[in-house]
């Protein structure tokens, strides 16, 4: 899996891609991200990247031609490979798990354009973004924390990414439905109980419970989800009995 993001601030994304699984994965080779500095393809001796609004308004935007020039270097550096070019927005559609399965099948390169000031110019979207993406209705600083933040949720999805013991197996949302509780060692804290179930050695008993619990998440926390989940005729006879008993 291959990432270039185009940032004004590289180093907002140093620490998080030198730690844990991400590091592990650009180790192992399995993913392999470039990023470059925007305001490297400036030619202004002030190395200018931004500049104020057409229409006048406060805050500024980012030039096209610092962002057009390091596109067509990265194209020329890369003769025949191919590019999907992704800009992390608020005006982009909501980045989910769903989308994140998706790219992490993608045999693309991934560009990860991430805005700054109060946006980007348009015709950089016209011209170069093939989707914009947003991680949530908020506004942040820059696009580098959402960058991040789909390299981190499409890379653990890549085989040989996740050990064992980090397993995607069975995830929230993986099936659209938010996740059933978790319990580890001691069995008794505090006189909290974990669950018998879960000391049952009982594996049709502990799927059972499990899907029971997530569905019961769910209709409580994000009932929304139950929309597009992959439920099965038993789950529906759940859903029944969970808001019958309220
Ligand atoms: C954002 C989001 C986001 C908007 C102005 C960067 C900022 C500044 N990106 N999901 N929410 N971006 O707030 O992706 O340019």
């Amino acid at each position: 899996m291959n990432f270039d993001v185009l940032t004004l601030f590289p180093g907002m994304l140093e620490g998080p891609l030198n730690e844990s699984i991400l590091k592990r994965g650009r180790e192992k080779g399995l993913l392999n991200v470039t990023v470059r500095n925007i305001r490297d393809y400036t030619e202004d001796k002030h190395k200018t990247a931004d500049d104020s609004p057409y229409g006048g308004g406060a805050g500024m935007v980012l030039k096209p031609e610092p962002i057009f020039k390091a596109f067509e270097t990265l194209k020329a550096e890369r003769p025949g490979e191919e590019f999907l070019t992704i800009l992390l927005s608020p005006q982009g559609r909501l980045f989910h798990q769903r989308r994140a399965e998706e790219l992490s099948g993608e045999k693309r390169r991934i560009v990860l354009l991430c805005g700054h000031y109060e946006a980007v110019d348009e015709r950089v979207i016209d011209s170069l973004v093939d989707e914009e993406l947003s991680i949530g209705d908020y506004v942040l600083t820059g696009g580098e924390l959402a960058a991040l933040v789909v390299i981190d949720a499409v890379t653990r999805l890549l085989p040989g990414v996740l050990g064992d013991e980090e397993s995607a197996y069975r995830d929230s949302f993986g099936d659209g439905l938010l996740d059933h509780p978790h319990y580890t060692r001691p069995a008794e804290f505090r006189g909290m109980q974990v669950p018998d179930v879960l000391l049952s050695g009982n594996h049709a008993e502990i799927e059972k419970w499990r899907r029971r619990e997530a569905l019961k998440a769910t209709l409580e926390k994000r009932p929304e989800l139950l929309e597009t989940a992959d439920l099965a005729d038993e789950d529906r006879k759940i859903l029944e009995e969970l808001k019958r008993i309220g």
